[in-house]
């Protein structure tokens, strides 16, 4: 087990309770008919963002999904280009025409986030190879589902990485579904990871529950990556404790099943393990205050905002010719 410092152990507090707090905050609006479209939330995930981001440096890139609030939180965007976003508002990561599975901002490398599912594999794996030619030290993530693994790109994509050495750990939240299929009803085997082998990389099984877990085997995977050693594929054991979907009822799941991954929080397990380490709990209520005013902020600077003007309809379609 990895051992760091208080300081970093609070960061990771801090995003995860971040995300959870954001994310719930956002059903609120959405409940309330200030987001337009659906949501997919992150609630239950978080230690799987936090966990693989840390590991990473401020250049590195991520390729995120359908469900991609937890990467941009982690990855550093700032909540209040991903509140106007999902709002549809001009002040909007994407000027309010992207919506909530259109997040990015790549000055903190969350690139544009890929509602394809698997779509981003093949995407990152192409990053991750413009490093490699550029002899540049940094490193390219790809996020995908259980899902994506049954996905065409899943296979070229992490079969080229893999003949290339190129620099990408691809990060699969197996979430146990993809929307309403079960993942026992889409494929034959128990492990995702175990389809490494069959590209000739490492195959790594980590609790999606347990941050630091999730931390130790990403830095693990990120430091081969940077040594020139070619990608790894980690599975995170994982679940969301919300619906696919905002529209999701989630009849396909049975509530024992749901309160056992409950008992596996990974926030409040994680603030339990900081104060039997002797973290002060007072620290962490005043952590937790701190993420409140932050997310409170955000929503009111998105519910502030104009919506885009519409003679913006057609700004950034297509490109100015010769631009
Ligand atoms: C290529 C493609 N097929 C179908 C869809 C519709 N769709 C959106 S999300 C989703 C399920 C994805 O499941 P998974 O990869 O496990 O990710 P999770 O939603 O569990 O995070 C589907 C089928 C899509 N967006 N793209
Ligand atoms: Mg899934």
């Amino acid at each position: 087990m990895i051992t760091l410092p208080s300081e970093e152990l609070l960061n990771i507090f801090r995003l995860m309770f971040t995300i959870r707090r954001f994310e719930d905050r956002l059903y609120q609006l959405f409940l309330q008919g200030l987001v337009p479209g659906t949501l997919h939330q992150y609630q239950g995930q978080e230690a799987v963002a936090v966990g693989v981001c840390t590991a990473l440096h401020p250049d590195d890139l991520i390729f995120s999904t359908h469900r991609p609030v937890g990467h941009g939180i982690a990855k550093g965007m700032a909540l209040k280009s991903i509140a106007a976003e999902i709002m549809g508002k001009s002040t909007g990561c994407a000027g309010g025409k992207g919506g909530q599975m259109h997040l990015t901002d790549v000055s903190v490398g969350m690139m544009p986030s890929n509602a394809i599912v698997g779509g981003n594999i093949p995407i990152a794996t192409g990053a991750a190879l413009g490093f490699k030619l550029q002899a540049e030290q940094r490193v390219a993530v790809s996020f995908f589902g259980d899902g994506a693994a049954n996905i065409g790109a899943f296979h070229e994509g992490i079969n080229l990485a893999a003949v290339k050495n190129a620099p990408v750990i691809f990060i699969c939240e197996n979430n146990q579904y993809a929307a309403s299929t079960h993942i026992s009803l889409a494929m034959k085997i128990e492990n995702i990871a175990d389809r490494a082998a069959s590209y000739g990389i490492p195959g790594i099984i980590v609790d999606g529950m347990d941050p630091i877990a999730v931390r130790e085997e990403s830095q693990r995977a990120v430091d081969r990556a940077r040594r020139g050693d070619g990608p790894t594929l980690i599975e995170a054991k994982t679940y969301r404790f919300m619906g696919h979907s905002r529209g999701d009822p989630g009849k396909y799941r049975e509530q024992r099943e749901l309160s056992a991954w409950q008992s596996r929080d990974p926030i409040p397990n994680f603030r339990k393990y900081l104060e039997q380490g002797g973290e002060d709990p007072h620290t962490l209520d005043s952590i937790e205050e701190s993420v409140q005013q932050v997310v409170e902020e955000a929503v009111q600077f998105a519910l502030d905002s104009p919506p885009p003007h519409p003679s913006e309809t057609y700004a950034h379609v297509y490109a100015e010719r010769g631009g």
